[in-house]
């Protein structure tokens, strides 16, 4: 595996959606076979459908442009206007997705209280679903996210989504699953993505996070829910030509940065647990399961001024508001990267920690 991982003198802990692709996905890029898509005829954008699919269990998948376009035509393909999306208070389609499937599709969403774990309780949900009765709106999805992003990359397991899907599918709705990140929930469970995605009726899955791709997503399901979700993807202007020049690059993440997520894994882990040893900091580092790893700053400490300093130790984190920092290990961050950070974050809060206390 050719890595590309830049002599950069800066750590970009903010994501990992900042990672460059591979020099392996740059040329796969340059000598990709395309075709026009929307004739089908793209034979790189039908090659990676078919391996999505595969590694998922799924019957079919579609190529879409980022995983906020993946959640949106999942639900249009779930959810008539007017029809409820049962989603979590914490989730990515929620806080971050400028309420696409509400302004586009006319799909209120129904919000849930989201377990420390990133769970929806499953009482929650089955008061949630609505009776037939016409004063109210029909459910048409229920939606949750593994890993969970705003819960610091904790994995649900697949008897959770088993247990899930059974509450819903008495109901007649079905279960979406936000899978930006799914690889890593099924490294870090060290089960194959299909056997945790068994249950749910539709995925979206990012290949421009954690596997690097500079561009894509695609969601996947059965070969009727591919078919609308393909129609909707058309209908927000997402239907490419020439998409076998990016499906290259996806098609290069499956084969060659699923595998080594676990070393990602393992750097967040050590980065909670050096957190941790800061006075003051607030982080747990047993749920730091996947390359996510929120924590909070000391008491008294501003978030924004924590990034501020950070930065000019050279180490980039993100604010994520009323959960914490967030830092996403990713390819580019190597062990000399995760000791250049946790030296910047014990300059920038150890002293002001020790002073309050
Ligand atoms: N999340 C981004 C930001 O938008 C917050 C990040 O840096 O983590 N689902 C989940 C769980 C996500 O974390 C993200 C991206 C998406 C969907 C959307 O993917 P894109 O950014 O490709 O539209």
């Amino acid at each position: 595996m050719a890595l590309d991982r830049h002599t950069s003198t800066t750590v970009d802990l903010r994501s990992d959606t900042v990672t460059h692709p591979t020099r392996s996905m740059r040329r796969a890029m340059a000598d990709a076979e395309v075709g026009d898509d929307q004739y089908g005829e793209d034979p790189t954008v039908n090659r990676l459908e078919e391996r999505a699919a595969a590694l998922l269990g799924k019957e079919a998948a579609v190529f879409v442009a980022s995983g906020t376009m993946g959640n949106l035509v999942s639900l249009l393909a779930h959810c008539g206007r007017g029809d409820e999306a049962i989603v979590g208070d914490e989730s990515h389609i929620f806080r971050y997705e400028g309420g696409g499937a509400s302004a586009l599709g006319g799909i209120p969403l129904h919000l849930l209280a989201t377990e420390r774990d990133g769970r929806l309780d499953l009482g929650d949900v089955t008061r949630a679903i609505r009776a037939a009765d016409p004063h109210y709106p029909h459910t048409g999805v229920v939606s949750v996210e593994n890993t969970h992003n705003r819960r610091g990359g904790q994995v649900l397991p697949p008897a959770y989504l088993r247990d899930l899907a059974t509450i819903a599918h008495a109901a007649g709705v079905p279960v979406h699953l936000d899978g930006a990140r799914v690889f890593n929930a099924a490294a870090a469970l060290g089960i194959p993505p299909a056997v945790l995605v068994a249950d749910v009726d539709s995925v979206q899955v990012c290949l421009s996070k954690g596997l690097a791709a500079p561009v894509g997503s695609f969601v996947a399901g059965s070969a009727a829910f591919a078919a609308r979700a393909r129609r909707q993807r058309k209908l927000v202007g997402g239907a490419m030509r020439q998409a076998g020049v990016i499906a290259a690059a996806g098609l290069v993440a499956l084969d060659e940065m699923v595998d080594r997520l676990p070393e990602d894994h393992a750097r967040a882990r050590r980065l909670a647990e050096g957190l941790a040893e800061i006075p003051g900091v607030s982080i747990d580092p047993e749920t730091v399961q996947t390359n996510i790893v929120i924590f909070r700053p000391p008491a008294g400490q501003d978030q924004r001024q924590v990034i501020a300093a950070m930065a000019e130790h050279g180490v980039r984190i993100s604010d994520y508001g009323t959960v914490g920092l967030r830092m996403v290990t990713h390819y580019q961050v190597d062990d000399a990267a995760v000791d250049r950070a946790l030296a910047a974050a014990t300059a920038v809060m150890a002293p002001v920690a020790v002073a309050v206390a």
